[in-house]
């Protein structure tokens, strides 16, 4: 369902001179898309428009930048002036701006583009869609409104070269956050403006290649200890708790687990994979990672445990001083995973 109005955020849009875009931490191929394709052509048509990230972007999505001709800057901590509109995107709750939400709250006008059905709602102006399968779906949308995707009728200033790069950056955001468009959250609108974006962009096939086939050496070595390590708690629910040490042993950081948690749910019989890792920084903190099959709601039972997500898709944190801790709070994830398959 659509919560909010296109013309709202065009008008912020058309109104603002200096423009922010926020994607979320550790921005993937939609929220880095989303923003890109935006960016692209919010910058065509003369605004002055900041892409800032919360951390360098990750390898496998290095060809954004050049894809879309918008550079993503990382965060600096430097002070910055206020902008006249900054944008969240792809962003369902404030604390996913991370260290930027004071630059967000510092601009004249706030906005958020997003498609998390649970979520916070923090922005003055939201334009969202839970039926979306990426936020690029919602920018195609947006953008198609504003001149984009109008063959001879679009706007002067919107060269060919411009719509490719637009085109191609919503196409990542599709590609990423729909499996390669495997995933339920694929509907006809889906592929209507996935097959309008490669019509533009061109042959797109490098960027499943990126996103999902090509795997790092780090992330091939801890597949020894992934499958090794994980158990069944339940006959239809795959369990994997990494610790930190493991992790370094196999010089992995976080982008290389990456599709571990679809691992988990993959599995023959299973409906809910739950992926436990440590947080990078804070030690007692555990990020979880949610993933399950139609039989299971899991952006429910991450609510329930202060987090979020979507249907098939979520994540929260859990908080264990030790590792006896740790056990007990991942059996009560169980246990609310095991209630949400029975219902
Ligand atoms: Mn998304």
């Amino acid at each position: 369902m659509l919560t909010g109005r296109f013309e709202d955020i065009i008008k912020l849009l058309e109104q603002a001179e200096r423009v922010l875009l926020l994607p979320h931490l550790h921005a993937d191929g939609d929220a880095l898309g989303s923003c890109g394709a935006l960016a692209a052509f919010l910058k065509a048509s003369g605004k002055e428009v900041t892409v800032l990230t919360e951390e360098p972007v990750e390898p496998k999505l290095d060809f954004l930048p050049g894809l879309c001709g918008v550079e993503f800057l990382p965060m600096e901590g430097t002070a910055q002036a206020p902008y006249d509109l900054a944008v969240a995107i792809d962003s369902s709750a404030p604390d996913r701006l991370g260290a930027r939400l004071p630059l967000y709250e510092a601009a004249t006008a706030r906005a958020r583009i997003d498609h998390h059905a649970a979520g916070t709602d923090f922005s003055p102006v939201t334009l969202l869609d839970n039926e979306w399968s990426a936020t690029a779906e919602g920018i195609y949308l947006l953008l198609h409104r504003m001149g984009f995707d109008r063959g001879v009728d679009r706007p002067g200033w919107l060269t060919a070269e411009v719509e490719k790069a637009v085109a191609g950056a919503i196409y990542t955001g599709l590609v990423t956050d729909t499996g390669c468009f495997a995933f339920s959250n694929v509907t006809a609108q889906t592929h209507l403006i996935a097959s309008r974006a490669r019509m533009l962009a061109g042959n797109m096939s490098f960027v499943s290649h990126r996103v999902y086939e090509v795997r790092s050496r780090a992330y091939t070595r801890l597949m020894r200890t992934v499958y090794e390590k994980m158990y069944y708690p339940q006959p239809d629910i795959a369990v994997l708790c990494l610790t930190r040490a493991e992790m370094d042993a196999a010089g992995a950081t976080d982008v290389d687990t990456d599709g571990i948690s679809n691992i988990l749910r993959d599995i023959e019989g299973v409906h809910a994979g739950i992926f436990v890792k440590p947080d990078r920084t804070e030690s007692g903190v555990y990020r979880v990672s949610l993933r399950s099959d139609e039989y299971v709601n899991v952006a429910l039972i991450a609510k329930a445990f202060g987090g979020g997500g979507h249907v098939c898709a979520a994540g929260c944190s859990l908080f264990a001083a030790d590792e006896a801790a740790l056990a007990s709070e991942v059996a009560r994830l169980v246990d609310a995973v095991r209630a949400g398959i029975a219902q």
